[in-house]
């Protein structure tokens, strides 16, 4: 078989005194934390867009990515290069998922039909590598933001004919999804938002989202996929507001709409900094409220305001990821996907390799040092003292919808010499800074 990254050979673990740069220096899948390998506490995916069909193309250049298996005329025999590339890559990574819109696998036709025959094709490829090889399908989509169709958005499109169009997509995507065996299946709303309110009937359009939504769990039962949804959300880009801003605005949307039990979220660490979160907050709340699915692990550049889709190289900023993961039981039957990919300027075929060690080290790393931060019980032990006040007296009693606002007057007018403590943060960044230098 045709070899893609000849000058690649499996990227291993060497520990982390190694210079090697196509080696690992913390990921080691094998390597047992917690009573749990790294390989399954991490579960990386490989993000097809990025990775295997992005061209570096922006706003302002053509593409500029040299990709072997993109020297060929006919855009379906590329498509099936792509395929035969993107498990070698997987191999030599050693990663052991992969996701897709079912755009990137194959070009879109110059009708329904043959999209959907274009697809199928690749379809068949995948699933023979995956038997050959052992990879899985962490989740499948459908991008509907792309063509010039969605250009008002999908599901919330002014136009019944793109929310049927839509509908045949998702609906032929959830079948792909499930005979490959996919764990989860995401929507990310791509224009499903708007551009000014002048034009657009909102209440309409999220109606329409919600019914899309209750559509695709209905046609899920149907076939039999148990895969679990997952939404992503992201405040901007491509449109000026997009309906699934953040994770709040997400879960609020879920609850009004009866779907909160059939959706959890895919939080990507780029569009937390887009709407002015933190990573670990968008983590961190899906988690309180029982929502945290997967991740798109990447990172954005803070001086930037748009979608950069950066490796994660901030080990502070996975720490922090990985201390809310390992606080949730892990992500399974999510993973990390690298919804990451290479400048413009890196433009060879082994920068795919160094993106993706920078980005499974830092996550490797970051695991290790959050799994110490739990193990030691640091920052919990601080977090509980302080607020140990709920536990006994006044605060057991509020705690326990034992007291109105007349008790507790009686309560304050007997008790109005409070003695605060220090919130002590510095403190805690230094102990935090410990750990991760200690590492
Ligand atoms: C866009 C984005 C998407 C989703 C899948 O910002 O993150 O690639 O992850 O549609
Ligand atoms: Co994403």
């Amino acid at each position: 078989m045709r070899e893609f990254f000849p000058e690649v050979k499996r990227v291993e673990f060497e520990g982390r005194q190694s210079k090697n740069p196509l080696a690992f220096r913390y990921y080691d899948p094998g390597q047992v934390i917690g009573g749990k390998t790294m390989a399954d506490h991490l579960r990386f995916s490989m993000a097809y867009w990025h990775t295997m069909t992005g061209t570096g193309k922006d706003m302002f250049g053509s593409g500029s990515a040299e990709r072997p298996w993109n020297n060929l005329s006919d855009p379906m025999d590329i498509a099936k290069a792509r395929a035969y590339a993107s498990f070698e890559f997987m191999e030599k990574m050693q990663i052991p998922f992969f996701c897709f819109h079912d755009t990137d696998l194959a070009p879109e036709g110059s009708s329904l039909r043959e999209t959907f025959r274009n697809v199928d094709q690749i379809v068949q490829i995948l699933k023979d590598l995956m038997a050959q090889t052992g990879k899985k399908l962490l989740w499948g989509t459908s991008n509907l933001f792309d063509h010039p169709r969605f250009m008002h958005g999908a599901a919330t499109s002014p136009s019944p004919q793109v929310f049927a169009y839509a509908a045949a997509r998702v609906k032929r995507a959830l079948e792909i999804t499930h005979e490959l065996g996919g764990e989860n299946y995401v929507f990310w709303g791509g224009r499903e938002g708007y551009e000014t309110l002048l034009n657009t009937d909102m209440k309409l359009e999220l109606d329409n989202l919600a019914r899309f939504f209750h559509m695709a769990v209905d046609y899920a039962k149907e076939i039999g996929f148990k895969g679990q949804f997952l939404i992503e959300p992201k405040p901007k880009e491509p449109t000026k507001h997009q309906y699934d801003f953040d994770t709040a605005s997400v879960i609020g949307f879920l609850r009004t709409y009866g779907l909160e039990k059939y959706f959890k979220l895919n939080i990507e660490a780029n569009h937390a900094t887009l709407a002015g979160h933190t990573f670990q907050h968008e983590l961190h709340l899906a988690r309180i409220n029982g929502m945290l699915g997967s991740v798109d692990a990447n990172q954005g550049d803070e001086l930037l305001g748009w979608d950069t889709d950066q490796y994660a190289t901030n080990v502070y900023m996975t720490t922090l990821a990985m201390y809310e993961i390992l606080k949730n039981g892990g992500l399974a039957p999510g993973g990390l996907n690298f919804d990451a990919k290479v400048r413009r300027g890196s433009f060879e075929p082994v920068d795919l390799f160094y993106g993706h060690i920078a980005g499974m080290d830092a996550f490797a790393l970051g695991l290790k040092i959050a799994h110490r931060l739990l193990e030691t019980g640091e920052l919990e032990q601080f977090v509980s003292e302080r607020y140990s006040g709920y536990t006994t007296g006044i605060g057991l009693k509020i705690v326990n919808g034992e007291v109105g606002f007349k008790e507790l007057a009686e309560y304050a007018l007997e008790n109005d010499q409070i003695k605060l403590t220090s919130g002590r943060q510095e403190l805690l960044e230094t102990i935090l800074n410990r750990y991760i230098l200690e590492s």
